[in-house]
């Protein structure tokens, strides 16, 4: 039994990566913060050193515990149809995840990356391309470091950030300076009513970014309406009037040459990787390091081939 009862006017709920980090942010801003998890035997040493933590609450939680809350900070792993998620919307509890509280405070450039597959990968290549290419960048989300560690310091000058569809769905105020879709397949479809659910959810990323990076031979990737800062990467050269950016592929004898726009950036051979989908990555790096009027150095380019 926890001997403080009394209930934080914020709530986190979840103890796993994400929420942990998220408790340990309103450490560093001085806020109080109630834990809430429906696992029973938690048993987590760091707890003892969280030092904003007013209370506990482990096993069966009870919706009457959102009563009195201002905000619930739910796990990208809890259902936003969990009964105690939903009593609080009802009373208008601000629910939002971390990635929800990181956009509302962060003042750096974002790029933020989704897909059914290869994100993480996409994720990892720009920012170590970024890195070497001289920019003092950082990496997060899905990808195993929760964004809220980044919080309150901001040192890096851009953040790239890998973010799942349990992530978007609790996420309302992230302005990408670039937004990626690399694909769209049927994934955790216990959490969606149905595919186009699924697909709604991952088109959110494209909300409020000024460049959106789509897939050409992926439809379900298409922003809604496109507009000029739109760029799709592809595997052909597309001559829609349309489309005023692209990344594309061009086969030559036996390899592609990658290509932004009317710059040849580089040849397959030269690159570590091989497969069309690994060469769509590579294109989805080249877009943004473009949408961003960022030239690639040379250690920038050793980074790209290396990879
Ligand atoms: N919990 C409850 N009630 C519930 C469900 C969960 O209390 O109904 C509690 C669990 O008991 C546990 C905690 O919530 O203590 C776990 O939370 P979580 O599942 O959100 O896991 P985290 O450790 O916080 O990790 C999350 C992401 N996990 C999920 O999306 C499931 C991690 O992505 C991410 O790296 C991390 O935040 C940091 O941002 C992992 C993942 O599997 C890699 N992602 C999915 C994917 O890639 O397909 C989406």
């Amino acid at each position: 039994m926890n001997e403080n009862r009394s209930i934080a006017k914020h709530i986190i709920f979840g103890l796993g990566k994400s929420g942990l980090s998220c408790a340990r942010y309103f450490d560093r801003i001085n806020k109080p913060y109630t834990l809430i998890d429906s696992r029973e035997d938690l048993k987590l040493e760091c707890l003892k050193s969280l030092i904003c933590c007013q209370s506990t609450f482990f096993g069966e939680l009870d919706i009457q515990l959102v009563e009195e809350c201002l905000q619930l900070v739910v796990s990208p792993g809890i259902n936003l149809n969990h009964p105690l998620v939903k009593r609080a919307r009802q009373l208008q509890v601000d629910v939002c995840g971390d990635v929800e509280l990181f956009a509302r405070e962060c003042h750096k450039p974002i790029v933020a990356i989704t897909g059914s597959n290869g994100k993480s990968t996409v994720t990892d290549l720009i920012a170590k391309v970024m890195s070497l290419n001289g920019i003092n960048c950082q990496k997060g989300g899905n990808i195993g470091l929760p964004v809220l560690d980044f919080l309150p310091l901001q040192q890096a000058d851009i953040y790239v950030l890998e973010l799942s569809s349990f992530q978007l769905d609790s996420t309302e105020s992230l302005q990408p300076d670039v937004a990626i879709l690399l694909n769209i397949s049927e994934d955790h479809m216990d959490r969606y009513l149905d595919f186009d659910d699924y697909i709604h959810s991952k088109k959110k990323i494209f909300n409020n970014a000024k460049c959106r990076l789509f897939n050409w031979q992926d439809k379900n990737t298409y922003p809604f309406e496109l507009s000029a800062l739109d760029m799709p990467f592809s595997s052909q050269k597309l001559t829609s009037k349309k489309i005023k950016n692209q990344a594309y592929l061009q086969s030559t004898e036996k390899t592609f040459d990658l290509w932004v726009n009317d710059n040849k950036m580089i040849n397959s051979k030269q690159l570590n990787i091989t497969g069309i989908h690994n060469m769509m990555n590579v294109l989805a790096c080249l877009a943004t390091l473009h949408c961003l009027n960022i030239e690639l150095s040379n250690q920038g380019m050793d980074g790209l081939k290396s990879y």
